[in-house]
């Protein structure tokens, strides 16, 4: 834990002065892209170009800090970096935005999708006119992207997240979700995995009683707990794999006074948690560094870029301070790179890590 936190720690403060192996690209020859991109270029230098990242929508913390993760690797490789997000997180308005990039004829697009399979038209032209498009954070299907960044185990997630919940609630009681997007990839995995460890465990005395949907609003995330509340009044926990669900939920929780009875837990940002998990409305939570997940998404993007990898099972490349890593294929048949291991957090370290992310 100690030896783990102080990785974490390091890869932050060395995150912030990456330095790029510029020039240290193996020139070879690769085979044709996933989604049609018929002849891969090797170049040393990605100065100049242009890589995009777009993620789910604006004004969310931890988009805003994939981005600034993927932003610092870029422009420390002498290229220019473009950070969009849409006001919501619709398949639509990111349509619009990719099409906007493909117009600005960018080098890469990076993108966390907000559907898994309505994305594919747009994704797939821009692959067809040549440009590197993987996606972070949440996937799009293996035909619309060439590789998959992925923070952590999604199987680990879900299974680890129903194992707290049992904990929390004393392995009795009604149980609730609250996601994300209904379409959001990352969020519907994690929700698959979870009812897998339902049934698989022994959780006869747990009830799942309601998936709710707060869309990564603020508000209607509280909106859509007040309603669990109300609807379930012997509700035990609510279980938020967002970070915008989590902060939402504790706040409702401790603003009506069900510190105790109401456990909440899931996927959270410390510094966005940190009083929540000391009141305890929060009794523990995980994460991993979203600027992490935003920095190896650029490192991707750079290596396919130069034609070092292709996105094919068994690239390898370097990503500067996170070091080396190795696409795998995924569980969807398109391929991916593992950032790590989910984090967890408790009373006991959320002060220490309040400020990193
Ligand atoms: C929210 C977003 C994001 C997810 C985190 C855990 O900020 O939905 O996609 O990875 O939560």
């Amino acid at each position: 834990m100690r030896k783990m936190k102080k990785i974490m720690s390091l890869a932050l403060v060395l995150s912030l002065s990456v330095s790029l192996l510029a020039g240290c690209g193996s020139k070879k020859e690769e085979p044709a892209a996933p989604g049609g991109d018929t002849a891969t270029e090797t170049t040393d230098s990605v100065e100049g170009k242009n890589f995009a990242i777009l993620v789910k929508s604006a004004g969310n913390p931890y988009n805003e800090k994939e981005s600034a993760g993927f932003k610092e690797v870029i422009e420390a490789a002498g290229a220019t970096a473009i950070v969009k997000a849409p006001e919501s997180a619709t398949a639509e308005a990111q349509i619009t935005m990719i099409n906007e990039l493909v117009a600005q004829k960018v080098d890469a697009i990076a993108i966390a999708g907000n559907d898994f399979d309505a994305l594919q038209p747009a994704l797939k032209k821009a692959m067809d006119e040549g440009i590197k498009v993987l996606s972070l954070d949440a996937s799009v299907n293996s035909n619309s992207r060439m590789v998959h960044i992925n923070q952590a185990d999604s199987e680990k997630i879900g299974r680890t997240l129903i194992q707290a919940t049992n904990e929390m609630v004393k392995g009795e009681g009604q149980i609730a979700i609250l996601s994300a997007t209904s379409q959001a990839a990352n969020q519907n995995t994690w929700i698959e995995w979870m009812k897998t460890e339902l049934e698989e465990g022994d959780y006869s005395k747990l009830e799942l009683v309601k998936i709710a949907y707060g869309d990564d609003e603020f508000q209607k995330s509280v909106d859509e707990t007040e309603a669990l509340i109300k609807n379930y009044p012997d509700l035990k926990a609510i279980i938020a794999p967002t970070t915008v669900g989590i902060m939402a939920a504790a706040k409702v929780v401790t603003d009506k006074g069900l510190v105790g009875k109401i456990a909440v837990t899931g996927l959270g940002l410390p510094s966005e948690m940190a009083e929540y998990i000391t009141n305890g409305s929060c009794p523990w939570m995980y994460l991993w560094n979203p600027i992490d997940v935003g920095a190896l998404a650029a490192h991707a993007s750079i290596s396919l870029v130069k034609g070092d990898i292709t996105g094919a099972e068994g690239d390898k490349f370097e990503a500067g301070t996170l070091g080396s890593y190795e696409v795998i294929k995924a569980a969807d048949g398109g391929t991916e790179v593992l950032l790590g291991a989910p984090f967890k957090f408790d009373p006991e370290n959320i002060d220490e890590w309040k400020s990193v992310y």
